[in-house]
């Protein structure tokens, strides 16, 4: 089999999403998910300027030999543009291998460790109120594990927060608030941050009791040592996991965090390659990789970096907002099935419009995901709807503190 086209697909159902789809003279094609939230065009170029012709003639079963080839030869090596266009050739491999060999990808990456995969839904409120009927919500509908987010007294910053889409019944992020010309710009202030959500995980404690799997997201902000506080003050409310509490460039930071608090810390979200999660997983500072398929180089290196942590006791849980597409998103559920050290996936379910454009196998049942059992990775790519939604520019919204100083996000 060979590789005879490989063309890049920009669509906009309600976000942006790159898609690669590559077809072969044996008319079999797969999909890979490209997509940089916010920096969209510079991977929808990477590829098509500087990838997309060299895959022409290949043989798409080699997979490991295409991944090292796109890695090394480039030189110039990681990087989420870089990561996020190998990612989407690995993908598309994959899908092409599982459709040739007429089976699900999940099934040739060691077959299924377990029935379904549980999953965490986005809880938020503005208020107490608003929260618990957020959280009622998402039980109804089968969540088995909540993440919890709140507006602060204080800071009028609104992210993670479904407050228009209260109103409307829709969740936040299908129609982002982020489109246009420029980013929004957010206040700020972690000491108000650090006093309010502990009260808020006592409240949910107290209406929902002990048992519901409760996570967090901080979004980086924080310092080392007020991570650490912030952990320590969450241990009487038992949280599933606490994720990306401090800019993890500096992994070296953890050690410090670890050494104050047994909350469970997830990272890695934003995390290119496996070097970027080198020292947290030997040292056991993290407990959950959130690393995402589609920023990750693909399906190959993600499958391969839980073979890593599983050496010790780390687990998955992936990176499922709605800006990974649904073929990220399969690509990782086939990842999530197969492996052992399997811990949970975020799902936030795709827009009506989004399902248009790309059809899926995956199914949610009950609070779990399973990616079907077509063969390849389940999505297909219907054209005519895609090209129904042109690309608009979007930026993810940016923060400042009250003194006008840029802050982490
Ligand atoms: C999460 C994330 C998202 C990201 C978004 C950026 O935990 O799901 O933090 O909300 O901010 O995916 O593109
Ligand atoms: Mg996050």
């Amino acid at each position: 089999m060979k590789i005879t086209s490989a063309e890049v697909i920009v669509t906009s159902p309600s976000r942006n999403f790159v898609t690669l789809k590559i077809t072969t003279d044996e008319g079999i094609t797969g999909l890979g998910d490209a997509t940089l939230n916010g920096r969209e065009l510079a991977v929808a170029t990477y590829l098509k300027e500087h990838v997309t012709q060299l895959l022409i003639n290949r043989d798409p079963h080699r997979i490991e030999d295409t991944w090292q080839f796109l890695y090394r030869s480039a030189y110039w090596r990681r990087g989420p543009v870089t990561m996020a266009a190998i990612a989407a050739v690995d993908m598309a491999l994959w899908d092409i291998k599982g459709k040739a060999a007429g089976m699900p990808v999940y099934q040739l990456l060691g077959g299924a460790s377990r029935t379904a995969l549980r999953t965490y839904g986005h809880a938020s409120g503005r208020d107490l109120p608003e929260l618990f009927d957020s959280i009622r919500h998402h039980l109804e509908e089968g969540y088995k594990s909540i993440r919890v987010q709140t507006s602060v007294p204080g800071i009028k910053a609104l992210y993670g927060v479904a407050a228009q889409a209260q109103a409307t019944g829709e969740r936040y992020d299908f129609e982002p608030a982020g489109r246009g010309a420029q980013p929004t710009e957010e206040d700020w202030d972690t000491r108000a941050y650090l006093r309010h959500i502990p009260t808020v995980f006592e409240a949910v404690r107290n209406e929902f009791g002990p048992e519901l799997p409760l996570l967090h997201d901080g979004h980086h902000r924080m310092t080392p040592i007020q991570a650490a506080k912030l952990g320590k003050s969450l241990e009487p409310y038992d949280l599933f996991w606490l994720e990306d509490v401090t800019p993890a460039e500096n992994q070296d930071s953890f050690r410090l965090i670890r050494q104050h608090t047994t909350t469970p810390l997830a990272v890695g979200e934003i995390f290119n390659t496996v070097f970027d999660f080198q020292t947290l997983i030997k040292e056991q500072l993290i407990d959950y990789v959130r690393a995402a398929s589609t920023h990750f180089g693909g399906i190959s290196p993600l499958k391969k970096v839980m073979d890593y942590a599983a050496q010790y006791q780390i687990k998955s849980g992936f990176h499922g907002p709605t800006d990974v597409s649904p073929v990220g998103l399969a690509a990782q559920t086939h990842v999530g099935l197969a492996i052992h050290n399997f811990g949970i996936q975020e799902y936030m379910e795709h827009s009506e419009k989004t399902n248009t454009v790309f059809e899926q196998s995956m199914t949610f049942t009950d609070g779990f995901l399973h990616p079907g059992d077509k063969p390849g990775l389940g999505v297909e790519l219907n054209e005519e709807a895609a090209a129904s939604f042109p690309y608009q520019q979007a930026y993810l919204p940016y923060n400042r503190l009250s003194d006008g100083t840029v802050h982490d996000w």
